[in-house]
Formats: structure tokens, C-alpha cells, sequence
């Protein structure tokens, strides 16, 4: 495991990705994309013929190892993300997940009060074992300079696919539950926080050096429940992997928080946060605090547009995030239609760009 801040010389070795988020200055921004793996590189497409079950493909380290290294081989990115999904804990947990081809996830929901009692903890190591062998084996792949990434879905977000059981659902099966069986609602985050701490430390124990937690269904709520069933359930997964992994970078990716970000910052301890498309760069200067990281926003639509405005808009993230520790990337991840010629453009104007 890596060592603290304290082992600097050691732990960070001359990473872009890890030196950025302790604060040594740097003279170029680090970047990677999130998804930077999958669907939009025919690459993929190809490996992924092979394993038309999407869970056995990230349950099978050759090919994950291969599908993460695809996109460092295009865009020399300054880290990797580990190929798995964050759906693997609810079918590490017993439920039954599913991929549809078109349709994305389909989970067996969680309706009753005995459905969460009979979530199970026990099965979850040896089940995810493939995919510490996926960590292990990229790290032992990687170019020095590249740092790993480790992640895992937020517990109010794993809840999301739980309850609502499709991803075209608007969340409002979740909400409900929150006003009217907050208990039980709590008991479910209970077992995800444990889950997720598992899961994240077994990560890093197999060569993860920073983990990022995506909550990709926390925005648009009211908040006391941001604060309760977002902010709560994190905070306390943070201190118990501090506690766990001493050092080890957080990056909290609350995905339309808005608002709620300086109170989802400080309350979490996070060191980063990931901010989306919709967040202003004059507010994260003038609301967050200097010394929080910030990864983040252009908009994966203009990614898939292209065009002179795609440079433009990223020498102004560059430009107006260059003052505090910065990390380039989407606001979210590569979309499925993204030509991978405008990823290779995003990549080299970043990489050539230089701070002020
Ligand atoms: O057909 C295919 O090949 C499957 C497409 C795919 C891929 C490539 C899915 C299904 N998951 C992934 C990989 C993945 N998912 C990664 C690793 C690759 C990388 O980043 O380079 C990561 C980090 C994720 C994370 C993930 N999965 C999130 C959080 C990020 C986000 O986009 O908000 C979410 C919400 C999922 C669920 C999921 N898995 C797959 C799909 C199509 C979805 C989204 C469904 C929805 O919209 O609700």
C-alpha cells in the first residue's frame, strides 16, 4: 500500500496525477477522461465481441486489463481507470444484475424491508476477487508516470439501481423511500458503506493509488436530503477509508450537486471534488475552498460536437482553474457516439497547454 502524503518522494514518484492533488506545483495540468475506456473506441468494440456478457468481461481480467489500457495507448492520459462498473457490488451483494443490449442496466429492485436484510456481505471478496486481479495486473502494466485510479458508485447511487431497478427511472421510487421509510432507507446505506469500503480498500491493496466515488444520481434533491442520504452515508465512508488507507486521495464526484458542493466538500473531507458541465469556473473560485482539488467540466457533449470551440472552452477550464490543484476532464464521461479523433484533440491541447 502507498504511503501517506508523508512519503511524498516515495509514493508519488514523479506521478502528475498524485503530485497535482498534494499541492507540488506543477507547470502542465494533469488530465484523464472519465469512461475513457469503452464503447466509442472500436478497439473496444472488438474486445468486447468476444464477451457479449457484460459482467464476465469485468469479471475476466485479460480482457479488462486490455480495455483499460486502449485509451493510454490513443491519448496518453496521466491515469488509468480500472475496467469494471460500479454495478458490481450490488451483484457481489446477491441481486441480480443484468446488461441489455440498448437498454442498459436491469436489477431485480429492492421493494421490501427483507430484501435488504437478505443483502449479503459474506459473498462479496471472493466474488470481486477477478477484479483486484484486473487492479493488480494494470498497475504491473502501466507506464511509471500513470497513475491508477480505483472506484466505486457512491452508496446513495448503488441505492438509485437498487431500488429503482432500471436507469431510465427518474429516482422518485428512492426519493419515497427516503421520506417515508428513512430507517429502512439507512439500513441500506449502512451495508453499502460497509460494501463500498471493502471494495474500495481491496482496490488499493492491489495497486489503486486514488479512488473516486461517482454519485452519478445526486443531483436535483432537496437538501435535507442531499445533506442525510448523500452527504452522511460519504462522510462516513471517507473516515473509515482514511482510517483504513492513510493517504490515499479521495476524488467525490456528486454529479449535479450545484449548490450543495462547498457543504459536500467540507462535510466529506474529500480531496478532490469532480464538478460537472453545469458548474461556473468563477464560482468554484470564489465558493470552494484553495486548497480542495478540483476535476472537471467540459461538457462530453461539445466532445462529441467538436469543432474550434472544443480547443477554445478547454484552454478556458485550463485558464480558469490553473490558480488552485486542478485535474482536466469531462463534466461526464465519453458518450458511446464520441468520435475518437476530437478525444486525441481534447488530449493534445491539454497536454500542450501551459500554465500562465
Ligand atoms: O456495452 C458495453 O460495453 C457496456 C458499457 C459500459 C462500460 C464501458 C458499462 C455499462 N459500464 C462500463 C464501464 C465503466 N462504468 C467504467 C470503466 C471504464 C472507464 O471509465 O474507462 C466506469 C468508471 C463506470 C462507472 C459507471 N457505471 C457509472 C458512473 C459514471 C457515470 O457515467 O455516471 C454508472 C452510472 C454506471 C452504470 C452503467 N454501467 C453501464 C451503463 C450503460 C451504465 C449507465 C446506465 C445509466 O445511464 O443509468
Amino acid at each position: 500500500m502507498n504511503g501517506g502524503f508523508g512519503d511524498q518522494a516515495i509514493a508519488l514518484n514523479g506521478k502528475p496525477l498524485l503530485q497535482t492533488i498534494a499541492g507540488i506545483p506543477r507547470s502542465r495540468t494533469p488530465f484523464w477522461f472519465m469512461r475513457q475506456a469503452g464503447r466509442y473506441l472500436p478497439e473496444y468494440q472488438r474486445l468486447r465481441a468476444e464477451q457479449p456478457d457484460f459482467l464476465k468481461f469485468c469479471y475476466t481480467p485479460e480482457l479488462t486489463v486490455e480495455a483499460a489500457l486502449q485509451p493510454l495507448r490513443r491519448f496518453a492520459p496521466d491515469a488509468a481507470i480500472v475496467f469494471s462498473d460500479i454495478l458490481v457490488i450490488p451483484d457481489a451483494l446477491g441481486r441480480s444484475v443484468r446488461f441489455v443490449e440498448g437498454e442498459g442496466p436491469v436489477l431485480q429492485p429492492l421493494t421490501r424491508p427483507a430484501d435488504i436484510a437478505s443483502l449479503d456481505v459474506r459473498a462479496l471478496d471472493e466474488r470481486l476477487e477477478p477484479v483486484y486481479q484486473s487492479v493488480q495486473r494494470l498497475r504491473a502494466a502501466l507506464p511509471g508516470e500513470v497513475a491508477l485510479i480505483g472506484f466505486a458508485g457512491a452508496p446513495w447511487t448503488i441505492a438509485h439501481y437498487l431500488v429503482e431497478g432500471r436507469s431510465g427511472s427518474d429516482g422518485s421510487r428512492l426519493k419515497l423511500l427516503a421520506y417515508r421509510e428513512a430507517p429502512a432507507l439507512r439500513r441500506l446505506l449502512d451495508i453499502l458503506v460497509a460494501a463500498t469500503l471493502h471494495h474500495l480498500c481491496r482496490q488499493v491493496q492491489s495497486g489503486a493509488e486514488v479512488v473516486q466515488l461517482f454519485d452519478s444520481w445526486a443531483g436535483g434533491l432537496a437538501e435535507a436530503l442531499f445533506r442525510d442520504f448523500v452527504i452522511e452515508p460519504t462522510a462516513a465512508l471517507v473516515s473509515a477509508f482514511r482510517e483504513a488507507c492513510p493517504g490515499v486521495p479521495v476524488i467525490g464526484f456528486p454529479r449535479g450537486a450545484g449548490a450543495m458542493l462547498p457543504e459536500y466538500a467540507a462535510a466529506t473531507g474529500v480531496d478532490v471534488v469532480s464538478i460537472d458541465a453545469a458548474v461556473p469556473l468563477a464560482w468554484c473560485r470564489d465558493e470552494l475552498p484553495p486548497a480542495l482539488g478540483v476535476q472537471g467540466n467540459l461538457d462530453n457533449m461539445l466532445l462529441v460536437a467538436g469543432g474550434p470551440d472544443l480547443e477554445a472552452t478547454a484552454e478556458r477550464i485550463l485558464q480558469g482553474l490553473s490558480s488552485r490543484r486542478h485535474i482536466f476532464n469531462l463534466g461526464h464521461g465519453v458518450l458511446p457516439e464520441t468520435p475518437p479523433e476530437h478525444v486525441a484533440r481534447l488530449a493534445a491541447c491539454v497536454r500542450n497547454w501551459c500554465r500562465p
